[in-house]
């Protein structure tokens, strides 16, 4: 053991630096000075970059209310600068530099995204009471350090089920809000069940003003106009958040059943279902007016989604023969490529003959699935949302009030020690497009049992998505974790506070 080395400047124990950040960053180095956000700072926004500095300095001023301009070039005071197109090649199209000294703050990325991104862990930089919507009288230190930072996978998801309870374009919103902030950068909206159909489609204009009225248990339904969905997918698009809406069939398509007597094989239409079986609904695969339908619905969706994918469901079609299924799709998953778009679905279609460019998302609970494998053979990529993980309605424990537990009992731990390229055999890291974690709300009614439900696993999963799996381990998480839940009280976030936790 040698003479101790010189003392060496270890950064001052803070509530936060940039080695907690999650998702935890590929590089990090934190320093011991700090950046000091005064009524004199400016963001400097480089060109192309104003968007994300406006977006920015609406995160700034409500707790700190200081003026944070944006401005093109900085007279050299206390600075934040956003700039496009100088960040180092590694951090690819969504990755950032970030590096925070006592003179400034540099944020750096090859696109807009990327500065989001950075954004987000800028953030987490500051002290939790950034997240206050009111003004906190108190210092402003942005922890300093080095960050060089890119995602391991290209899609990080959230699925909010709004046709078993439906959510409002605002409660879909401020869902966003709570999501990006983990790097999340999809949002699947499952559009349509038996319990309810929440989309308007002009050709078929029942779906949603009658389909629309029901929801699980008869609960009150609601659906979005078509301006309604625009409004939506512009405000997610304005968070680099892409929506995957998602229309189910062949099966889970009561609702439209019971608006439309000409969808039911015998003429008649079915009556209103609000319980929460699963499996007993089909469309008429034999009747030609089925392929008008789906093909108006898919016209009309695709035309109002700028994404690149469309979600055409496939999954529980217990009550479709094996071989309808595979007629059903061979008609149908054309008519998403006719509309300009890419298919994703339930993994289940990864039975019937797909485009390589079709992603299957899957929800099963691991192990050995020939045709997933084949699938990924040909060279179709997955987005893993296996169910005894990342889905959000699986309790936590016996005692959850809400959601339900045929996948198991999902605690924190649960959703977070998985490896999405360990799952299923023979679909490995190049197969894998990204992570999902679906909220289904037979259980869900408000956007407290949302917050609940998602937070903290969401965090968890959004990790997965971002950050190297050498880089991660249920110790180190769980502290940093811990670290967030300030965060979410300041953001009224209604979390579930896990005993396996040490809370902050
Ligand atoms: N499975 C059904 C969902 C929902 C879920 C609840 C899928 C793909 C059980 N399908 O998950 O509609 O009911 O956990």
């Amino acid at each position: 053991m040698g003479a101790p080395g010189p003392a060496v400047a270890s950064p001052a124990p803070t509530e936060r630096q940039v080695t907690d950040l999650i998702p935890a960053p590929v590089h990090a180095t934190a320093k011991a000075d700090a950046f000091r956000l005064t009524p004199l700072t400016v963001i400097r926004a480089g060109k192309g970059a104003g968007d994300e500095a406006a977006y920015l300095r609406g995160l700034l001023r409500p707790a700190t209310g200081y003026p944070l301009p944006v401005v093109p070039m900085s007279p050299g005071l206390s600075t934040i600068s956003l700039d496009l197109g100088q960040a180092d090649p590694r951090v690819g199209d969504e990755g950032y530099q970030l590096d925070v000294t006592k003179s400034a703050v540099r944020l750096r990325a090859n696109t807009s995204a990327g500065l989001f991104e950075g954004i987000q862990s800028l953030r987490q930089l500051l002290p939790s009471a950034i997240e206050a919507k009111t003004v906190q009288h108190r210092s402003w230190t942005i922890a300093g350090g080095s960050v060089l930072d890119y995602p391991r996978f290209a899609q990080r998801g959230a699925m909010l089920d709004v046709a078993r309870h439906f959510f409002t374009p605002a409660q879909v919103k401020k869902y966003i809000d709570q999501i990006v902030q983990y790097k999340i950068n999809t949002l699947h909206l499952h559009l349509s069940d038996d319990q309810g159909w929440r989309i308007e489609i002009k050709s078929w204009p029942r779906l949603a003003t009658e389909g629309g009225k029901t929801a699980a248990y008869g609960d009150p339904g609601g659906y979005y106009t078509q301006e309604q969905y625009k409004d939506i997918v512009a405000y997610a698009a304005s968070r680099h958040v892409m929506v995957v809406p998602e229309i189910d069939m062949p099966g889970h398509t009561n609702a439209a059943q019971s608006v439309y007597a000409e969808l039911n094989c015998d003429g008649k239409a079915v009556p209103p279902r609000t319980d929460i079986e699963v499996g007993y609904s089909s469309l008429c695969i034999k009747s030609p007016t089925t392929y008008r339908f789906v093909e108006d619905v898919i016209r009309e969706l695709a035309a109002i989604t700028p994404g690149k994918y469309l979600g055409i469901g496939g999954d529980e079609a217990h009550s479709t023969p094996a071989a309808d299924y595979q007629a059903f799709y061979e008609k149908v998953a054309p008519m998403v490529a006719k509309y300009g778009k890419t298919i994703t679905g339930w993994h289940e279609i990864a039975k019937v003959p797909l485009p390589t460019s079709a992603v299957p998302q899957y929800w099963d609970q691991g192990g050995t699935n020939a045709d997933l494998a084949a699938a990924a053979k040909r060279g179709n990529k997955f987005v893993m949302s296996p169910a005894n993980h990342a889905y959000l309605d699986m309790k936590y424990t016996e005692s959850t009030p809400l959601g339900q537990d045929w996948a198991g009992l999902v605690e924190v731990r649960d959703a977070y020690e998985w490896d999405p390229a360990k799952l299923v055999p023979g679909v490995g890291e190049k197969s894998v497009q990204g992570v999902e974690a679906p909220l289904w709300t037979e259980t869900i009614r408000t956007s407290a049992d949302i917050e609940y439900m998602a937070f903290p696993r969401l965090a968890g999963v959004a990790e997965i998505g971002w950050s190297p799996q050498a880089a991660r381990n249920w110790d180190g998480y769980r502290a940093r974790l811990a670290k967030q839940a300030p965060r979410w009280r300041a953001q009224d976030i209604n979390f579930y506070r896990s005993p396996q936790i040490d809370w902050k």
